[in-house]
């Protein structure tokens, strides 16, 4: 490929991942959270490339860091010419790898660079979307930042509060932003033409099939359940196991329910417990009040409501054997998200003229697109990832892969129909 040099941008990409990586809540693992001073820093950094790479920066109320780039020519203002809406996420879960996220907004600022540098006419603007809450780690709720962007941002989401009590409308004027500017973060459908986000695997999938960059076909839906559990708090050296009301122990016959469960589901439900949180702590105390949240994702929205219904129904049959207080509360509920075909043709294209052949796979993981998807047709691009790790900080793409990916994606835009 004469005009792109997908070594030069696979390595650049590397750099500028290694570099965002180095911005983090703590010295010795990746930690960076919405609307914290790393977000602002690692959104800092992220502004200027964008501005280096010709672009015109701006930032929304949710901290969004924007890049819009229009051909000379092409009004670039609202309501005049279509944009394609580029985007992924710099914040990170705890302990994190350098790719998840942050890869696909150095690629879009790498892609966009590529036509904005070259003086290249395009029949649509191109907005680099860097949002900062995708994980959802900081608050109980995930995708504010593109759902603000996509026009449905819940407000009551403002009262949402950190595990320091801060309500999110609280962390976004400490951001130097006004709430009341969320609305005007917005982009109205007509204006858009498309999202697309590139995006590492976070899977096996490629690896095994030797392929580096694949066509996502949707992006799994999600339920979430909170479960809270009540005993009875106790002596751990003085009640006799048959007069316990172990809510720990009720938790964890729960949580090895799930998994089973969802084994039986042969692959079409996987269910996962990452939090439980104990009231009041210890090793000398039989635990008297216990709450964890089951994650439960499939690509089919209704195993994915069957397996919620089961499980509550298991649930209860754990709590009423044990004598727990049982408080179920389904605190997620997202359809799985198709990707417009169109733009997975066109993904698919952009693969094979970089020499790659286009595998088509679903994500079990949820991305930004999920919320873009209210906006517009969406697309995401896979990358292969080194064991398909990641939320890991052995998480790894190649910088062979990258360039690969950077050069696929500005194929794509080429070949994008507004
Ligand atoms: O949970 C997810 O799938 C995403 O990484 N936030
Ligand atoms: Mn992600
Ligand atoms: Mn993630």
């Amino acid at each position: 490929m004469a005009d792109v040099d997908p070594q030069n941008l696979g390595e650049r990409a590397e750099r500028m991942l290694l570099a965002l990586g180095a911005i983090s809540a703590e010295p010795r693992r990746l930690n960076r959270q919405f609307l914290t001073p790393e977000h602002r820093r690692a959104a800092d950094l992220v502004g200027t490339w964008m501005k280096a790479a010709g672009l015109d920066v701006s930032e929304d109320a949710l901290g969004t860091v924007r890049g819009h780039w229009a051909s000379a020519g092409l009004m670039a203002g609202r309501n005049t010419g279509k944009r394609l809406l580029i985007g992924s996420h710099i914040d990170t879960v705890i302990d994190a790898g350098l790719y998840d996220g942050n890869l696909g907004v150095v690629a879009g600022i790498l892609a966009a660079e590529h036509f904005a540098k070259a003086g290249r006419r395009l029949p649509f603007a191109l907005d680099v979307l860097a949002f900062g809450d995708e994980e959802g780690v900081r608050f109980p709720a995930t995708l504010n930042s593109s759902r603000a962007v996509a026009g449905v941002f819940r407000p009551a989401a403002l009262e949402l509060k950190d595990a320091n009590g801060v309500t999110l409308r609280e962390a976004v004027t400490r951001f130097g932003k006004d709430p009341a500017d969320i609305a005007g973060a917005a982009f109205s459908p007509e204006e858009v033409a498309g999202y697309i986000e590139l995006h590492i695997e976070q899977g096996p999938v490629l690896e095994n099939r030797n392929q580096p960059l694949g066509v996502v076909t949707a992006i799994a839906g999600q339920s979430y359940l909170s479960v809270e559990l009540m005993g009875e708090a106790g002596h751990a050296g003085t009640v006799p196991m048959m007069m316990r009301r172990d809510a720990l122990a009720g938790a964890a016959e729960i949580i090895l329910q799930a998994e089973l469960m969802a084994r039986d589901t042969s692959g079409a439900v996987v269910a996962t417990v990452g939090v439980v949180t104990i009231s009041a702590p210890a090793t000398n105390v039989i635990a008297g009040h216990v709450v964890l949240i089951v994650d439960i994702r499939s690509g089919s929205d209704p195993a994915r409501l069957d397996f919620v219904e089961r499980l509550k129904l298991e649930i209860r049959s754990v709590a009423d054997r044990r004598h727990l207080g049982l408080q179920v509360t389904q605190t997620r509920n997202v359809a799985t998200t198709p990707c417009d075909a169109a733009i997975q043709d066109g993904i698919a294209a952009a693969i094979r003229a970089t020499g790659s052949e286009p595998l088509r796979l679903a994500s079990g993981a949820g991305h930004d697109g999920t919320a873009m998807a209210q906006l517009g047709p969406i697309g995401m691009m896979f990358v292969r990832c080194r064991g398909g790790v990641s939320h890991n900080p052995a998480e790894y793409a190649s910088p062979a892969d990258m360039g690969l990916a950077v050069a696929a994606l500005i194929r794509f835009i080429e070949g994008f129909k507004a």
